[in-house]
């Protein structure tokens, strides 16, 4: 995509069952939710976390925590297929010590979108951020290190993984409402988990 980010078509076409399963079983113990921004709005998006820091947007700004803010309880503990999965298509993308501390999930239902945005609340920046998609396709939109600048527009579709990190970390990036459709093996909805190395 650009100097430090790759994508890796259909990467997880093999293991999607099994990654999908883990999810479940995580959004069972840690419900998906829409978080409050900053700015007042309420994110389309539901999202939930699994490993020892979770992402957690409310009215006082983005940060990652320990703890579930819904259930007051640690966020559950990274699933073991989905850690090995992240750290071996880190791997592939040529970042051979990564090893993330965070994984967020983020669920859109048809004509959810995520406005552009930047990666900038994980404290060690030199790690790369894993991103893995399941479900309906989406369109994302890569662009620089300007809000303003040009944007590349990508298919993410149902087992695809990007990977960025270098000088790519800080690109702005967002995905345009998801398409209506029925995904045979997950339904209604794109799911998109992103895995960093928060602390
Ligand atoms: C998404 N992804 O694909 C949203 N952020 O649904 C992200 O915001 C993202 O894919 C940082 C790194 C990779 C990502
Ligand atoms: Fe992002």
């Amino acid at each position: 995509l650009a100097p430090g980010a790759v994508l890796l078509h259909g990467f997880a076409q093999a293991e999607a069952a099994a990654l999908l399963q883990a999810m479940e079983q995580l959004i069972a113990q840690a419900p998906l939710r829409h978080m409050q921004t900053p700015g007042g709005y309420t994110m389309s998006v539901a999202t939930t976390s699994c490993g020892p820091l979770g992402w957690v947007s409310d009215p006082h700004g983005y940060r990652y925590a320990a703890h579930d803010p819904h259930t007051g309880q640690p966020w559950p503990a990274m699933p073991d297929c989905l850690l090995r999965f992240a750290i071996y298509a880190a791997t592939e993308a040529g970042y051979p010590d990564f090893v993330p501390d965070s994984c967020m999930v983020n669920q859109y239902l048809p004509g959810n979108k995520l406005g552009l945005h930047q990666d900038r609340d994980e404290r060690d920046l030199r790690a790369p951020v894993v991103s893995l998609s399941l479900g309906l396709p989406a369109t994302f939109l890569f662009g620089g290190l300007q809000r303003t600048g040009p944007t590349q527009r990508y298919r993410l579709a149902h087992g695809d993984v990007v990977v960025w990190g270098g000088p790519s970390r800080l690109a702005f990036h967002g995905v345009l409402p998801v398409a209506d459709g029925d995904h045979a093996l997950v339904g209604r909805r794109r799911v998109n988990l992103t895995f960093r190395k928060v602390g």
